[in-house]
């Protein structure tokens, strides 16, 4: 009986797409891909382990670190820093880049990542993921420093993200649309069960944190003000609202059925331009958005096209659904 394409042989049939491909990209993405069975098997196995619950540490964003935080970002690291394709590492969980030991080769890549998504759902058992980005290094087999990060979006080779979900799904793209693949725990494998997916143009359904609402700027306040008023008001059609509080969880939907995600800036802190982070949530999200055929922007510009200034650098976040998100762009711009 036939197992259906793995997800090695789609990424050494993908390879043979790329010009000059040595195999190295096809080695990286199976160390990712064994970090996050590695992390799926974690996540599900939860309070059996004793891996729930908060440390009383904080990460650089200020955040209180789940003891999953910690281990999940250890599993990224050990799987994939031994292998000799990677310069160099970066993480949501660390304040710096994380050196590639020196018992260990160098590599032409860079991995960004965060580990856990969403974790603070971990408790509650709501669906988080690990959301990764590869970028090439600037000078391969060097030692990358925090500046060898601050590439655009645009310069990603490939993006993806892991949804520990009702199922386990690995969502990808490296440039030649997207593609989702389940777990089949039986046989350990990710089995290709989305083949091209594509976000629907137009969409009915919005995700927003409400309670942010009265530090919205107003093109989003106008625009959800809108949707809210339905049928009645100028969009002349009823709305539906989602906020899982779990980013991979919310685009998973809008690539599944459309859907527009808004993380806007706010003037709850003045000092913070969103909260969500451009190297690591923005910019693979936006990649894979992209790919699908829909739109990612700040509000004012093309996420993909912005040129980082650190490595932990916060953005506006609105993608999904390509209609969609322009009607909110035509409120920023008026
Ligand atoms: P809030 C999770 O912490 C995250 O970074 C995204 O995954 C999610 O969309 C957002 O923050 C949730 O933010 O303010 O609703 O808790």
């Amino acid at each position: 009986m036939h197992t259906g394409t793995t997800l090695t042989q789609f990424i050494i049939e993908e390879q043979r797409h790329i010009a000059g491909a040595t195999g190295e990209f096809t080695g990286l993405l199976n160390d990712v891909v064994v970090a996050i069975k590695t992390i799926s098997n974690a996540v599900n196995k939860g309070a059996l382990i004793g891996v729930m619950g908060a440390l009383d540490s904080e990460n650089i964003q200020g955040e209180t670190q789940k003891k999953l935080d910690v281990i999940t970002n250890e599993m990224m690291i050990r799987n994939n820093e031994w292998a000799g394709h990677l310069a160099g590492m970066a993480s949501e969980e660390m304040d710096e880049v994380y050196p590639i030991p020196t018992k260990y080769p160098l590599g032409k890549y860079l991995m960004v990542f965060d580990p856990l998504d969403g974790s603070s759902n971990v408790d509650i058992n709501i669906s988080v993921g690990t959301i990764f980005s590869i970028l090439r290094a600037q000078v391969p087999n060097r030692a990358a420093s925090e500046a060898d990060f601050l590439q655009p979006g645009v310069k990603q080779v490939c993006a993806g993200y892991a949804l520990y979900g009702s199922s386990t799904m690995l969502v990808l793209t490296t440039g030649h649309g997207v593609n989702g693949f389940t777990l089949d725990r039986d046989i350990g494998e990710f089995i290709l069960s989305h083949p091209d997916m594509k976000i629907p143009a137009d969409t009915k359904e919005f995700a927003i944190n409400a309670s942010n609402q009265r530090f919205w700027e107003a093109p989003v306040q106008r625009y959800v003000a809108e949707c809210l008023e339905g049928s009645t008001g100028p969009r002349g059609r009823d709305f539906n609202m989602r906020w899982v509080a779990s980013m991979v969880a919310e685009v998973h939907r809008i690539l599944t059925r459309g859907g527009i995600f808004m993380y806007p800036r706010d003037t709850k802190d003045p000092g913070k331009a969103g909260k969500l982070r451009l190297l690591y949530e923005a910019n693979p999200m936006s990649f894979i958005v992209e790919q699908a055929g829909g739109v990612s922007s700040t509000g004012y510009e093309r996420i993909m096209d912005m040129t980082p200034e650190s490595l932990h650098q916060r953005v506006p976040v609105i993608l999904g659904s390509k209609n969609e998100v322009e009607v909110v762009l035509g409120y920023h711009k008026s």
